[in-house]
């Protein structure tokens, strides 16, 4: 049911009961449209005007239908009472807390996200509504001691794997919804709230980037649009031995030409950047472009990159 439903790879230790969830309901959903469909093709034979040229305004006498109902609520009621709530608690409630955890607080806008981690000292900077400037999008008091080694950034978020992120969502103006598909996590951001977004990645950038590779095949008036936004994963070379593509290269309108001439009709392509954050909320006239990248990566990866990033501040 996963393939059939084109779940997204999923990188995150919860996700495997939500896909559970997901499949479980597609399920029920499948019972009840088989069901019903069969049961209205019935009703439009058992009650052709042929064999009922009076209408019956009295109606069935038996309560099949009402206890067919029953238990599609009943059922309903399980998966949301006995499976849902359950399954949301445990992700939320069991959840690390304490120095071991990576504190990120997310600031939506229209239409950008705005990325805020405390820095060295693990201590948010204040943040004041006056100090907001298109240079400082998150009005960070910069003389505040605690600001002084926040390191902020928009639309690029960096979290280590196989370690707990609480992420503190909200929102500037309108509502948002943070949306990592890849993560198993969506939830809406909304102004004047902060909501905790809890969960532990399992899988680095740089490995899902591997396992989604694929290979396109092209030819003459045949080029897969999706194409031109991927790298290449593979060398090519035309006959001369001159490079076409190197591996890691962004694919071009050109490179395919080129390809194509070469007489290659294989490109084995890939995201370099497959996790992304999507807005999920209809959120204004620039809504399709509120996304942001990010960089799943090793603990030491992403300590590395919060020093480069701390080295860039002048304190
Ligand atoms: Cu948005």
């Amino acid at each position: 049911m996963r393939e059939i439903l084109g779940l997204p790879m999923d990188v995150s230790t919860h996700g495997p009961v939500i896909d559970n969830m997901i499949v479980i309901i597609h399920w029920l959903m499948l019972v009840l449209f088989v069901g019903w469909g069969i049961y209205f093709l019935y009703t439009l034979f058992r009650f052709r005007k042929k064999r009922n040229p009076k209408a019956n305004p009295e109606g069935v006498k038996n309560h099949f239908s009402t206890y067919v109902e029953i238990g599609v609520a009943v059922f309903e009621g399980f998966l949301l009472v006995g499976l849902a709530i359950p399954v949301w608690s445990n992700v939320v409630t069991d959840f690390p807390s304490g120095k071991d955890v990576v504190n990120v607080r997310v600031v939506a806008e229209q239409f950008a996200w705005n990325i805020h981690y405390p820095g060295a000292d693990g201590v948010f900077g204040r943040r004041d509504i006056h100090l907001v400037t298109s240079e400082n999008p998150l009005g960070l008091d910069r003389t505040d001691p605690a600001a002084k080694d926040d390191i902020t950034t928009i639309n690029v978020l960096h979290l280590p794997i196989n370690k707990p992120v609480l992420i503190q969502l909200s929102s500037k103006d309108v509502i948002h919804s943070f949306g990592i598909p890849l993560l198993r996590v969506k939830q809406d951001a909304i102004p004047g709230h902060n909501v905790p977004i809890k969960f532990i990645a399992t899988t680095t950038s740089a490995d899902i980037s591997k396992q989604l590779d694929r290979v396109y095949r092209i030819a003459p008036g045949h080029i897969p649009v999706q194409l031109t936004n991927l790298s290449a994963k593979a060398e090519y070379v035309d006959k001369d031995g001159n490079s076409i593509l190197a591996v890691g290269e962004t694919i071009t309108r050109d490179a395919i030409d080129a390809a194509l001439s070469a007489g290659i009709t294989e490109i084995r392509a890939g995201s370099d950047n497959p996790v992304e954050i999507a807005c999920a909320q209809l959120c204004g006239l620039g809504h399709y472009r509120m996304r942001g990248a990010v960089t799943l990566e090793t603990e030491a990866e992403f300590n590395a990159w919060l020093a480069e990033e701390a080295s860039y501040l002048d304190y």
